[in-house]
């Protein structure tokens, strides 16, 4: 693909959606592609991840579920982070119902994901209802939407003919699908051109082959060189570490080094 070897901020011009273009823009003035999965349990511990390694990162996911004392303070403290940073918010949901179902999952319900996340993902199970209904809540708010292609778990089912037509389906709706959780570059066979998504990738350390639950993890140059990848996510990789702040230097220097290799700079 001629886009892997662009530069961010070059390829924003080939994205309608504002929060992809967003994005790229972003990561080439901070000069990092690195997004911290930042999987805690506490928003105290949420919210000085955010501070602490903001500077270094893109985007910063989080499981807002998996909070034992979620209050509604959390979004906004979130959001004035993000602005402090320059950081986008991914709210790592992965939606999984019908068009109907996912709309009010998406604008309601205690979390009001949509209100506050700069960007959700989706599983392309139940067909393309999914990104419609998701598209009626998120557009006006112009936010952005990742499908979820691949996995980086064991067994996963997501392969094959089925990230081919996830890939087909995110071709129909680039004013809001900006690009895929995948493990690589997707291109469709028998098409004539390529088109441009990010491909945001998680399952990445540099220290483990993986975990005791299937999850799977490969290097920043893998990813970002050889699977030609543009996001490089990182969780107990860095928030597990006696200094996650050195960590997360450590890694967005990996990412950002095979990035310039890739493009060459
Ligand atoms: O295929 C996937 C998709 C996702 S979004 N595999 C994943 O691991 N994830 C998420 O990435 C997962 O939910 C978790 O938040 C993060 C990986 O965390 P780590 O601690 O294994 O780096």
């Amino acid at each position: 693909s001629p886009y892997a070897k662009q530069t961010y901020s070059a390829r924003a011009g080939g994205f309608s959606n504002p929060t992809g273009v967003q994005l790229l823009r972003l990561m080439d003035e901070k000069k990092t592609n690195l997004s911290i999965a930042a999987d805690v349990t506490s928003k105290v511990e949420l919210l000085k991840m955010a501070d602490q390694l903001g500077p270094y990162i893109c985007v910063f996911k989080t499981h807002i579920d998996i909070l034992s004392d979620y209050d509604e303070t959390v979004p906004g403290a979130l959001q004035a982070l993000a602005e402090k940073h320059h950081f986008l918010i991914f709210e790592d949901r992965k939606f999984a119902d019908i068009g109907s179902t996912v709309k009010s999952q998406y604008a309601s319900g205690i979390y009001k994901i949509a209100s506050w996340s700069h960007i959700t993902n989706a599983h392309p199970i139940p067909g393309e209802g999914i990104i419609q209904g998701l598209k009626e809540v998120g557009l006006p708010l112009k936010r952005g939407l990742l499908l979820l292609a691949e996995m980086s778990s064991k067994g996963t089912l997501a392969k094959g003919e089925y990230s081919q037509e996830t890939l087909r389906m995110a071709k129909r709706n680039k004013d809001f699908v900006f690009g895929f959780i995948g493990q690589r570059r997707l291109a469709e066979e028998g098409a004539e051109e390529d088109e441009d998504f990010l491909y945001l990738t998680p399952g990445v350390s540099m220290a483990q082959p993986g975990d005791s639950l299937g999850q799977q993890y490969r290097s920043p140059e893998q990813v970002i060189l050889e699977s030609k990848c543009d996001v490089i996510i990182v969780g107990r990789g860095i928030y597990g570490a006696a200094d996650p702040v050195a960590k997360a230097i450590e890694y967005r220097a990996a990412g950002w080094n095979a990035y310039l290799k890739r493009t060459q700079q």
